[in-house]
């Protein structure tokens, strides 16, 4: 059977309609919806999911334009471990990504994906990842059979029928396949949540392609956010750097803006791994004694940040999407204050607990929870139920999904064309122990040695153990689409050739959140306070505050910090920002297990800047 191909008449690039044609042919879905991003589309798409049981409407007075998702138990996270980068040569991939032949993936890809949709539609998500048009965005275009991907795109990107104007009749776009990968018999039933145990995330880096299979949750299956954001765009900012151009980043890291009582405002980027807050970090409210001396941070993005250089040197990023999809569980009134006022209407939740008056549940959103819920997995759940058995009413790894526009303190320059002006770099993990509350780097090169030895504790974001100490280089492990030897030489050769043209660089810092005492307690409130690391960096930058110098870099004195409204002792102070000898040459010995992994192509910088620093250490 030939599925109709039904192409709109506003599509009127050749290339597009020939290659769904061809994926049809493969695929042999029941029929081709073409998507145009319409109110009326979001809420069809919405309304047949109430039908067919895979979304609840939630209560209708208490969050307008809600709905609550439940995914298969086995499909709550990414999957790393089927998680392919296909370049050319394993080289090319680096040590740090599976790797597969291409011809022996596509090989395998066609078997998996020959009659994958049948009985199902294959919907046609035209998307741009950054604003319409702006020299910074690309133009994706997903086939997906998840009318769960749609909805979820269509709040995260620049998603509809306008993009095929951006496209004209040959313009480039990233072409890519999805599929839950559960073929339908005649007459079959649906499941709620159709996936595959056999999963398969795939790039091909080369040819600019994304195949996923089996997935229908988060980053495997809305594949404009990890698989083209990152995954592709760290090819093709590394592709673009050549003698004339230093190329442009593509990285996993928050934007935010910082006004500032002296009437000066910041941009600041900031690479965290999965789960570690950045959304929380992004929307910060700073504690009333700041904001009376004039702070106030608003977002620019949450996750990703594309980054490119100006004539003059400049760092411009923008945020490619247009959405957020963060973690519910510990987000409240005070850890978030923004975030649940941006939850109360038009978001989608997945895998929250459901309260028995149709409203949304998580752990840690009240002290006290509901006597009774529906959990995650439409059971019953009730707080003995947690005590006795240690049932989560939500998966550790809920999500909610919400239009950018949603978020109250949205800065304004959030869909500007030519992006933002980076002032600062951050780069943060989940440490419990050994590293400092905030350290500067001394220059560029140390602040990438910083990044590039990033150690943290793993989250419920990815399937896998949790909380085990893992090197996470710039917060890209999972998301570098190439090797991550020549990803560290790109940044510092981008660093070298924009001083070199006598650009001022942002300054790079480092932090941690997250020391714990001898309790396994946090130490720092983090949230709110922040702001107060964030002021002593800014204040760095224009030379207006001091710290002391160490081992790595600089890092604030007790007097430093602004204390204004905040009870934090020198004492606790000290254990967040105390360096521990032996602590410190056991991370080395990390370092080096790393850059032995990384040795094929690692800058020799890298191993410089660390024979310097041992020595410091003594
Ligand atoms: O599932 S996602 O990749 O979208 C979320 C995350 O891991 O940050
Ligand atoms: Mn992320």
């Amino acid at each position: 059977m030939i599925t109709p191909l039904n192409a709109p008449e506003y599509v009127r690039h050749e290339g597009i309609k020939k290659w769904v044609a061809a994926i049809a042919a493969k695929a042999r879905p029941a029929r081709i919806v073409w998507c145009d991003g319409s109110k009326e589309e979001y809420d069809r798409l919405c309304a047949e999911m109430v039908q067919s049981g895979m979304m609840i409407k939630l209560n209708q007075e208490k969050r307008p334009n809600c709905f609550l998702a439940r995914s298969s138990p086995d499909d709550v996270a990414r999957v790393e471990d089927r998680t392919f980068i296909c370049s050319a040569t394993k080289e090319e991939a680096g040590p740090t990504n599976n790797w597969i032949a291409p011809a022996e993936m596509r090989t395998k890809l066609d078997a998996l994906f020959d009659g994958a949709m049948a009985g199902r539609t294959m919907y046609v998500v035209p998307f741009s990842m950054g604003p319409l048009g702006s020299h910074i965005a690309q133009v994706g275009i997903e086939l997906s059979d998840s009318p769960y991907v749609v909805v979820n795109m269509a709040l995260m990107t620049r998603m509809g029928k306008q993009v095929y104007d951006v496209l004209g009749t040959e313009g480039e776009f990233v072409p890519c396949v999805h599929t839950v990968g559960a073929p339908l018999a005649a007459g079959q039933k649906d499941v709620v949540w159709p996936c595959n145990e056999t999963k398969y995330i795939v790039q091909f880096p080369a040819t600019r392609e994304i195949w996923s299979y089996g997935s229908g949750y988060g980053g495997n299956a809305l594949l404009g956010k990890k698989c083209f954001a990152l995954r592709i765009a760290s090819n093709m900012g590394r592709s673009a750097y050549s003698a004339n151009s230093p190329g442009w980043f593509a990285e996993h890291m928050l934007i935010l803006g910082v006004e500032t009582p002296w009437g000066k405002k910041y941009h600041v980027a900031a690479a965290f791994p999965s789960a570690c807050g950045k959304t929380n970090f992004a929307m910060l409210i700073p504690p009333k004694e700041l904001q009376q001396q004039g702070w106030k941070v608003t977002t620019i993005g949450d996750d990703i940040a594309w980054i490119k250089p100006d004539a003059q040197g400049r760092l411009h990023a923008i945020n490619p999407e247009a959405g957020y999809f963060g973690v519910a569980p510990g987000t409240n009134q005070q850890s978030n204050h923004n975030c649940i006022e941006m939850l109360s209407s038009n978001t989608i939740f997945t895998n929250v607990a459901l309260t028995d008056d149709g409203d949304v549940w998580w752990e840690g959103m009240t002290k006290v929870p509901p006597a009774h819920l529906i959990d995650w997995q439409g059971k019953d759940w009730t707080p003995e139920l947690a005590r006795e058995q240690g049932v989560k009413a939500a998966h550790a790894n809920a999500r909610f999904t919400v239009a950018s526009t949603q978020n109250p303190v949205l800065d304004p320059e959030w869909d500007n064309a030519d992006g933002v002006v980076i002032d600062a770099f951050i780069f943060g993990g989940r440490r419990s122990t050994t590293v400092p509350l905030v350290t500067e780097a001394r220059d560029w090169a140390e602040g990438v040695y910083m990044a590039a030895t990033m150690g943290s504790e793993t989250t419920a974001a990815a399937a896998g153990q949790v909380g085990v100490v893992r090197r996470d280089p710039f917060a890209m492990l999972p998301f570098c689409g190439y090797n991550m030897a020549e990803y560290f030489d790109h940044w510092l050769e981008l660093g070298r050739s924009l001083a070199q043209a006598g650009a001022k660089l942002p300054k790079m810092f480092c932090v941690n959140w997250f020391r714990t005492d001898e309790n396994g307690k946090f130490v720092w409130p983090g949230f709110s306070e922040n702001i107060r690391v964030l002021k002593w960096m800014l204040e760095r930058i224009e030379g207006q505050a001091d710290g002391a110098e160490h081992v790595f870099g600089i890092t604030p004195r007790y007097q430093d910090l602004d204390w204004a409204g905040m009870d934090f002792s020198l004492e606790k102070f000290t254990t967040i920002t105390s360096i521990d000898r032996e602590a410190w040459l056991k991370e080395f010995e990390l370092h080096a297990e790393l850059f032995e992994r990384l040795a094929h192509g690692l800058p020799p910088t890298l191993l410089q800047i660390k024979a310097s620093l041992e020595s410091r250490l003594g």
